[in-house]
């Protein structure tokens, strides 16, 4: 029986993929690496080091800069990112979510959030959500980032629950792959999530009996 959600938040809660999509398109350009859609897919989720990796990677660019310059480009990155998260407001959480928090809370669920993001608790509160969740997991303390499953185990254990009784709510590969190394309920919203257990194509096709009815 599940008791407790970890949420991912950039795609699922907020809208802010398009965000990160635009400062890594800005960087992308920067260096030399054709920007395209798939590429933009394999960034989500994935940590702002390794996406930088897997950008310079893209253009075969990834000897082209020492560690110090990568930590550079990465901050630059991150500086864009920031300006864009900053105008957020609580109509940029994404259609249906904020009733299905308020569902899942009221049914009295444990609620954590599993961002790979270290702004996550920055755009929380611009979307004025902070308080939905009992826990943040850190992932500045973590050894392995999406789709290593480290992090749904840390939200597990964050709402001191077994695995089995997690669910955990996904719009990236990395982070289906990640909940389903953990033997947790995975619930994927978007296309191309063949792995998850549950399947949504839209954030406001996601409630409670939405879920039930696919288990
Ligand atoms: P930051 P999620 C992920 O968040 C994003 O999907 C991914 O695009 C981003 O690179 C990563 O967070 C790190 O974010 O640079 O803000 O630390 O989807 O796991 O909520
Ligand atoms: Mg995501």
């Amino acid at each position: 029986e599940i008791k407790g959600f970890a949420f991912d938040m950039d795609g699922v809660i907020a809208d802010t993929a398009r965000f990160h999509g635009q400062a890594w398109h800005q960087l992308a350009d920067k260096v030399g690496t054709t920007w395209t859609p798939e590429l933009a897919d394999a960034l989500k989720g994935v940590s702002r080091m390794d996406s930088l990796e897997l950008i310079l990677k893209a253009g075969g660019h990834e000897n082209d800069y020492s560690q110090d310059e990568k930590v550079a480009l990465a901050t630059e990155k991150n500086d864009n990112y920031v300006k864009l998260v900053e105008t957020l407001t609580p109509a940029d959480i994404l259609p249906g979510m904020k009733a299905f928090l308020d569902e899942l809370k009221a049914a009295g669920y444990h609620l954590v959030l599993a961002s790979a993001s270290k702004n996550a608790p920055k755009v929380l509160k611009y979307l004025q959500l902070t308080d939905y969740f009992e826990g943040i997991v850190d992932p500045a303390k973590l050894s392995k980032g999406k789709p290593d499953p480290e992090i749904y185990v840390e939200a597990a254990k964050t709402m001191n629950l077994p695995v089995n009784e997690v669910a955990g709510v996904e719009d990236a590969q990395a982070g289906i792959q990640a909940i389903n190394g953990a033997g947790e309920l995975s619930i994927g919203i978007g296309s191309g999530l063949k792995d998850a257990d549950v399947k949504f194509n839209e954030t406001s096709e996601v409630s409670l009996d939405a879920i039930k009815a696919q288990l």
